[in-house]
């Protein structure tokens, strides 16, 4: 068999660039301040910074939403900038893998200014462009039970009734041609037709030139969407939701991608797409090595466990639930394919304050994740200020956030349906994407250390006590344990390699597996709860070696404390 590949012992680090550092004093993270901030992450021990979108856009999604691939916005920076901070990057023995946004792009682009411009537009298959609905394939009943006067002008009425992930209706009509444009995100962010064998070359001879800069590969935005169920495009009001199903050409396209960018280089590369709705039986076939597509997928079962009527109305974690999606996913992937290990990144809220405790037990509830994520099979993902443990932000009021998801969602929900203010904004302070935006924690000045001018969204006030500086000074630093968990993900093949058996899978406080390897086997079991929990099967185990702990105290009972952790090896 192959050798494992190098991402097997690799840990990544996600930037989001407009809020981990900013080296101009215009409030708004940059490519100097990464750079000014590049030994951070060195000492950290991570050996891949993925960085979200930098490219020129009006960034009514911060950057998911590009007008041009080729260069880097000036918010950010310059070509020249970027290139110097590759270099640095590598220098330091790590890789930069740059963010692909090619679902859709910014309304813009180039690409879709053609393809709006007319109905004959060579480019006007590159983008979902339909006829409006005629009234009789709507749903009205055929006869009216009052008789209606007709309306005045008869509006458009959209081709089917998908709906965008940022509210409203997935189509817009645009009137200079008469025909709706799809878009799953904003109106201002199309989808790519990749149906049409132009847009799919000209995306991979643009991939093809980021790597021949010296990029180290992808993580790919919401690239299981790129093919859609065509049939029910022009099926009606029954496609409600379809859109975010992935289509039946995935794996051919992934596989022409492959052919096309990554066949031919050295295998130093990583790829990894981003894939809501993903099955662990797709993922699987995504990431058979054998099949030349990708080498990881983001999946969202777990992240999704927690929501009720939509993403907004949080319920409280259900462990046995969160252990029986992971386990199954471990099951899945155990003997083809690989697993991504994430649970922040800049579309979730803080894991602290989402699955811990983040007040009293901050510290041994995010030391408490961090360890049971880290040491799942996988490649694990650390998203800024993770390594801090950053919290949710008490954000006072809609003026506070800055998402376009979050605005639009409150702008539905209060003003067009009436709910309760403070009812929708506790669901945004619990679950919007903002609370991991706000400006990564350096120190306890006003700024955080993040600007010396006025921020693009406010910091939080827990930066007062949650920052790198104070972090890396305390006894308890969580910075340290995550740089423990890293050197066992590069030294110990157990930890990268070894099989995964989930135990105690219906107990609802307990979470505990073990990790078997060549000549030993590691025993991983956490407290998720506040109280002291007696864990019966640590007998036998907690004389053994402590490899890892959260805990200061007595290794050799079987009581955890309150959100503890421990890592036994056995030999
Ligand atoms: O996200 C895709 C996605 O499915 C969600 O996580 C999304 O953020 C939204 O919250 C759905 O409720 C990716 C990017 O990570 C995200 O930042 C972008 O906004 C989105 O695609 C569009 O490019």
């Amino acid at each position: 068999a192959a050798p494992p590949a190098w991402w097997t012992r690799a840990v990544v680090y996600q930037v989001y660039p407009r809020s981990f550092a900013d080296s101009d004093g215009d409030g708004v993270g940059d490519l100097g301040g990464i750079l000014s901030r590049l030994d951070h992450l060195a000492d950290l021990g991570v050996d891949v910074i993925w960085l979200s979108p930098v490219y020129p856009s009006p960034q009514h999604d911060n950057g998911y939403d590009i007008s041009d691939y080729e260069g880097i916005d000036p918010l950010f920076g310059t070509l020249e900038d970027f290139d110097a901070l590759l270099a640095e990057v590598h220098a330091r023995g790590m890789k930069l893998v740059m963010d692909l946004v090619v679902n859709h792009t910014s309304d813009q682009h180039p690409w879709f200014q053609e393809s709006r411009s007319s109905l004959t537009s060579p480019k006007r298959d590159w983008y979902w462009w339909r006829d409006a609905r005629t009234v009789t394939e709507s749903a009205l009943p055929v006869e009216p039970a009052v008789p209606v006067e007709p309306a005045e002008e008869p509006r458009p009425v959209e081709p089917n009734d998908w709906r965008s992930a940022f509210s409203g209706p997935a189509w817009t009509f645009d009137e200079p041609t008469g025909q709706f444009y799809l878009h799953l995100f904003a109106p201002q962010q199309p989808d790519l037709n990749w149906e049409n064998p132009e847009v799919r070359q000209a995306v991979y001879a643009m991939m093809n030139r980021w790597l021949d800069r010296g990029v180290d590969g992808f993580r790919m935005d919401v690239i299981n969407l790129v093919s859609k169920r065509l049939e029910q495009v022009d099926g009606g009001a029954e496609a409600s939701g379809i859109g975010f199903q992935t289509g039946p050409r995935l794996h051919e396209f992934l596989h022409e991608m492959h052919e096309a960018v990554f066949a031919g280089r050295d295998s130093d590369l990583i790829t990894v797409g981003e894939m809501p709705g993903i099955t662990v039986e797709e993922a699987r076939l995504v990431t058979d090595p054998a099949r030349r597509e990708l080498d990881m997928v983001f999946q969202f079962e777990h992240v999704s466990l927690d929501q009720g009527a939509d993403k907004f109305d949080p319920r409280p974690l259900d462990l046995v639930a969160l252990k029986r999606s992971l386990g199954r996913w471990q099951e899945g992937l155990a003997d083809v394919g690989w697993n991504s290990l994430y649970l922040d990144n800049h579309d979730q809220p803080r894991l602290v304050s989402r699955f811990g405790d983040d007040g009293a037990f901050r510290y041994e509830s995010a030391t408490l994740w961090a360890a049971l994520l880290h040491l799942h099979r996988g490649t694990p993902y650390i998203y800024q200020g993770e390594e801090i443990g950053m919290t949710n932000v008490p954000f006072t009021g809609i003026d506070d956030f800055r998402d376009i998801e979050s605005v639009n969602y409150y702008r539905e929900n209060v003003d067009e349906l009436g709910r309760p203010e403070e009812e929708v904004l506790a669901g945004l302070r619990a679950m919007s994407r903002d609370n991991a935006r706000t400006p990564v924690q350096w120190d306890a000045s006003p700024t955080a250390g993040f600007t010396t001018g006025v921020p693009w969204i406010p910091v939080s006030p827990r930066s007062v006590e949650v920052n790198v500086e104070a972090d890396r000074a305390s006894e308890r630093s969580v910075f340290a344990f995550y740089q423990r968990l890293i050197d066992l993900r590069h030294t110990d093949s157990t930890v990268a390699l070894g099989s995964f058996t989930m135990l105690e899978a219906e107990h609802p406080r307990l979470y505990a597996f073990t990790r078997e390897g060549e000549g030993d086997q590691l025993l991983v079991v956490g407290n998720v709860s506040a109280e002291p929990l007696d864990v019966p099967l640590l007998d036998g185990w907690a004389d053994e070696e402590l490899v890892l702990g959260n805990v200061p105290g007595d290794a050799r009972t079987t009581t955890l404390a309150p959100w503890e952790v421990r890592v036994h090896r056995r030999t």
